[in-house]
């Protein structure tokens, strides 16, 4: 598998996704720090976007990244992400993934969050939520293919 950094709001979803894709339980589980999950994927603290003292931060450890996914729940109105954010990453792949489709009650939402996810430099988008495994299957194809011609 590829190296993959999770970066989004406190709630969105990271660790969640991270046990999925990884195949593990789901289980709450607060993230402190950045997190190793597997071997394959840095699971980074939502405070790390939401608070521009840690930019430094997801930058260094986005170094050893392969693929950067930009995380947004698709039940959120508040946005976090600014415009060109994938400018600190230094061109690399950006995947947007839009989580809790499950749980959006209108799809206008989840709309804004796609736009707001490709401002910020996500290269494409990818929809994930409970119940629904062929989001997380397409999700890993995309992480795996992603910048191929
Ligand atoms: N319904 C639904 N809940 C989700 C989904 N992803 C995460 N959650 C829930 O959202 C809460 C926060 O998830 P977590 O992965 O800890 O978020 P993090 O702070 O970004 O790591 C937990 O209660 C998860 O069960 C999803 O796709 N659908
Ligand atoms: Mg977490």
């Amino acid at each position: 598998m590829k190296k993959i950094m999770m970066i989004g709001k406190i709630g969105c979803g990271k660790t969640t996704l991270s046990q999925r894709l990884l195949g593990e339980d789901i289980r709450y589980q607060k993230t402190q720090a950045i997190q190793v999950m597997g071997t394959d994927i840095v699971d980074t603290p939502g405070e790390y976007l939401e608070l521009k003292q840690y930019y430094n931060a997801l930058t260094v450890t986005a170094v050893d990244a392969d693929v950067i996914l930009f995380l947004f729940s698709a039940i959120d109105e508040q946005n976090a992400f600014s415009p060109r954010m994938s400018s600190m990453f230094g061109g690399k792949p950006i995947i947007g993934v839009i989580t809790k489709m499950d749980i959006c009650e209108s799809y206008e939402l989840a709309k804004a969050g796609q736009e707001i996810l490709k401002m910020a430099g996500a290269w494409e988008i990818v929809e994930v939520g409970f119940g629904d495994d062929t989001g997380i299957e397409k999700l890993l194809d995309r992480i795996e293919h992603i910048g191929e011609k």
